[in-house]
This record gives C-alpha cells, sequence and structure tokens, in this order.
C-alpha cells in the first residue's frame, strides 16, 4: 500500500518511521511519502492560509497549493491508479474499525490534514470529481490540525495489512472488529507472575476448562461494555445474544425489550 500525507508539519508524522508502521515501511508493505505543502507555494512568505469570505474568526487555507501538491503527487502514480482521498475533519464521518478495513483493501490512500479552520471547499469538491473522497473524523473533540488524526488513521489500517502483524488471527476478535463477538469491548487480561502485590488472578484462567474461560471471558466483555459504552449494548443484535447473556443482562439491570433488544430503564442512572 502506498501512503502520501500533505502537510505544513512534515515533522509531525516522524512518529510513521516508527513502531508497527515504521516495521510496515522496512518490510515493503507500506511506501510512505510526506510532502511540505509549503513547496507548492510561489511568494515570498510561503502563504497557505487567508482570510474567510463571509468573516468569522480564524483562517481559511488557500486552494491553490492544495491543488498543486495533489497534482504532483497524483502524476507521481504515473496515470495508471488514481488514489483514495483522506481528508481529516472534526466535520467528518467516524473513522471506525469498519472504516479502517475499508481502507485497508485500497492500494493508496492521500491524506489532507489541515491546519486553521480547514481548507477551501473547492479543492474538496474538485479532486471529488475525479477520486474517491472519504472526510474523516476521528472522534468528538477538536485537535488543532489533523495530522494526529493522520497518525491514528494510519496505524489502525497498517494493522490490518497482511504481513504487518504477526498473524491473521490477530485482528479477528478486535473489540468492533466487523462482525466480532457482538460488538463488545474485550475484558481483562492477565499474565505471569500469578500472584503479585498480593493480587491474585481469577482462578478460572487456570481451570484448563475451556468452555468456563470462553464463557467468563464474555461476561468480562459484557461488564466492561456496560459501564463504558452502554450504547452498544443497546444496538447489539440480538440474534448474538444467548439465555446467559441475557440473564447477565438483566442482573445489571438492562430490560428486554418486545424485539429481543435490550434498553436500560430510565430510571436506573448507574451501579
Ligand atoms: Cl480528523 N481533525 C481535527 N482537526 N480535529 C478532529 C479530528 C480531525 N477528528 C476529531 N477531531
Amino acid at each position: 500500500m502506498r501512503l502520501d500525507v500533505v502537510t505544513i508539519f512534515p515533522e509531525y508524522l516522524e512518529p510513521l518511521n516508527v513502531s508497527l508502521v515504521g516495521k510496515a515501511r522496512a518490510r515493503g508493505r507500506l511506501d510512505v511519502r510526506v510532502h511540505d505543502l509549503r513547496t507548492f507555494t510561489h511568494d515570498r512568505h510561503n502563504t497557505v492560509d487567508d482570510t474567510p469570505y463571509g468573516g468569522g474568526p480564524g483562517m481559511v487555507m488557500k486552494p491553490e497549493p492544495w491543488g498543486e501538491a495533489l497534482d504532483s503527487v497524483i502524476a507521481s502514480g504515473g496515470g495508471e491508479e488514481r488514489p483514495t482521498l483522506v481528508v481529516p475533519t472534526p466535520s467528518g464521518r467516524p473513522f471506525t474499525q469498519e472504516l479502517a478495513v475499508e481502507f485497508s483493501r485500497r492500494p493508496w490512500l492521500v491524506f489532507t490534514p489541515a491546519r486553521y479552520e480547514g481548507i477551501d471547499r473547492r479543492v474538496i469538491e474538485e479532486y471529488g470529481e475525479r477520486l474517491d473522497v472519504f472526510e474523516v473524523s476521528i472522534g468528538d473533540y477538536v485537535l488543532a490540525g489533523g495530522e494526529a488524526a493522520v497518525l491514528v488513521i494510519t496505524e489502525a489500517v497498517a494493522r490490518l495489512l497482511p504481513g504487518v502483524l504477526g498473524n491473521a488471527e490477530s485482528h479477528r476478535d478486535d473489540s468492533f472488529a466487523p462482525g466480532a463477538m457482538a460488538n463488545l469491548l474485550e475484558g481483562p487480561v492477565y499474565t505471569k507472575p500469578p500472584e503479585w502485590r498480593g493480587r491474585g488472578i481469577p482462578e478460572v484462567l487456570v481451570s484448563g476448562h475451556h468452555g468456563k474461560i470462553a464463557r467468563w471471558r464474555r461476561d468480562q466483555a459484557f461488564r466492561r461494555t456496560v459501564a463504558n459504552r452502554p450504547d452498544l449494548i443497546e444496538r447489539c443484535d440480538p440474534a448474538e445474544l444467548d439465555k446467559h447473556d441475557r440473564s447477565l443482562l438483566a442482573a445489571l439491570g438492562w430490560r428486554e425489550l418486545p424485539d429481543g433488544r435490550f434498553g436500560r430503564p430510565a430510571e436506573v442512572v448507574e451501579e
């Protein structure tokens, strides 16, 4: 997979040289190219922003440098392949594991992290006519720029590429893996020593009883999901819930609805 990033802060993308993404590059699974947007300006001050039409606070990134940068990146593909454009913005669609899987199947991604109040809309319109464009947000908070989002998205995508993680099974039961564990969060994990600072480990994990271990892990996943992401319980496909799951949810104060889904009774606020 090829990844291009156009940014006014190329140094911000240095982490792409280390850890999992760095290893994927070293192994030849990823070809990462970072471009400085300012090299596509022509004035003495390398201006990339200007005041917004219509007034208001902040600055908007000018279209011309982005147009030249993107034309140059696209042309470097030799014309035989069209990249997918990924535009990080807090106004984008939520970045999810499903989108990470979708991106991991594409041969070439181009990221356009912006600073200031964003990029002149005409740039997205222009390239939207020639390329698949995804405007993506990594969560409900506002960052000073899209560079950190590029690092997040790149890591989520790179670990899905064949031959990057140790084995292909590794992401089958990721929390949020499409079709995994009824979309539950993963429960707690333990390793040696068996006692640490007076704390033992759950007995069931050394029982050798695989059925009981699987059941315990599923219960823990439910408890954690109920506590941290009750919205995932509400959206849970009823077909994914067995009898034991249903009685656990009932014991945790959830109510079974006529369609088999679960809803939290309005009067129950916290455990
Ligand atoms: Cl992708 N960019 C910025 N600037 N802020 C964000 C974001 C992206 N996702 C969440 N907040």
